[in-house]
């Protein structure tokens, strides 16, 4: 089994600098041996080189904050997604911040456009350019997914490739009213904390795959953004919301995913190894790399 690791050293979707090191970081920490000694085969060619795709002028769009930008960025992680989806591997995205999710989840939809999206995050990221207050691009990845963010200048690479019964939601809790009334409009499946306190995580998981990957059959990409995990287990990055995953749940996530056998494409988002302490930093870059871990088949016996 061949895991291909796709760095992305990407800022430009929210407006806080740093969370482009996370990938950085997350290598130096050693994952790279640590899925060699899991007994993958590892494929890294180098973080991305994604700044050089930065436009001279690049203004906003409506509210959208560096739009050309982002765009030609995921158009580049997309391609490179697909490449690697598409011989088999799987692909591991390391971000960087969840605008890239655009370039990722489209990229394993073009080679399995009947893929399921599993999507970990204290927030939505499905406000539309109209919905959206702060006009960060990382709270819209989804919209564009979906077909619902209407035509915006160069985009027109991404085509709606994500049915909203294509996706289930785990972990969230910061939900702007509009995106409540999407979420409403389109029936699509959430598991919001208060769920995760209901049910617990065992019978979230089981849920969840019961929506997307009923026969356990379906191709499965997890986007986690590692703020759904409480800001207590993964305090370095740009929106931390109290009340999240702990770190249990977080692994347990994972750990249902990897058990399918169904999954081609994991993104690990939003880890900024710029924010708090010295001690936050490593435990969100280790945090980091045992979601992946499990992702990839580690057990705990
Ligand atoms: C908010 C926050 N819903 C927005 N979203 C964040 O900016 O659209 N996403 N932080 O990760
Ligand atoms: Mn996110
Ligand atoms: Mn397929
Ligand atoms: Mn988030």
């Amino acid at each position: 089994q061949t895991v291909g690791v796709i760095g992305c050293p990407f800022s430009g979707g929210q407006p806080r600098g740093g969370v482009d090191l996370g990938p950085l970081r997350i290598i130096e920490y050693g994952l790279l041996d640590q899925l060699v000694d899991l007994g993958w085969s590892v494929e890294f060619d180098g973080h991305r080189k994604l700044d050089k795709l930065r436009p001279t002028y690049d203004p906003d769009i409506g509210k959208l904050k560096q739009p050309r930008f982002v765009s030609k960025v995921c158009r580049e992680v997309s391609k490179t997604v697909e490449s690697y989806v598409r011989k088999g591997q799987l692909a591991l995205t390391l971000g960087g911040d969840h605008s890239l999710a655009m370039g990722t989840v489209s990229g394993t939809f073009a080679v399995h456009p009947d893929a399921a999206l599993i999507w970990v995050d204290a927030h939505a990221d499905i406000n539309t350019p109209d919905t959206t207050v702060s006009g960060n691009i990382h709270g819209c990845p989804v919209s564009f997914l979906l077909g619902i963010a209407g035509k915006i200048e160069g985009f027109s690479w991404l085509k709606p490739c994500l049915k909203p019964e294509q996706l289930v939601y785990i972990g969230l809790r910061d939900v702007d009213p509009p995106e409540k009334k999407i979420l409403r409009q389109y029936g699509i499946k959430a598991f919001s904390m208060h769920e995760v306190d209901k049910y617990g995580i065992g019978k979230v998981m089981e849920m969840a795959l019961d929506h997307v990957c009923p026969g356990r059959d379906t191709p499965i990409h997890l986007s986690f953004d590692v703020d759904g995990l409480d800001p207590t287990v993964a305090p370095s990055t740009g929106t931390p919301v109290r009340g999240g995953l702990t770190f249990r749940e977080g692994h347990y996530i994972c750990e249902a995913i990897s058990e399918t056998g169904c999954l081609v494409a994991v993104d690990i988002m939003e880890v900024n190894p710029t924010l708090q302490d010295e001690v936050s930093i490593e435990e969100t870059v280790t945090v980091g790399c045992s979601l992946i871990r499990s992702c990839l088949g580690e057990t705990l016996l």
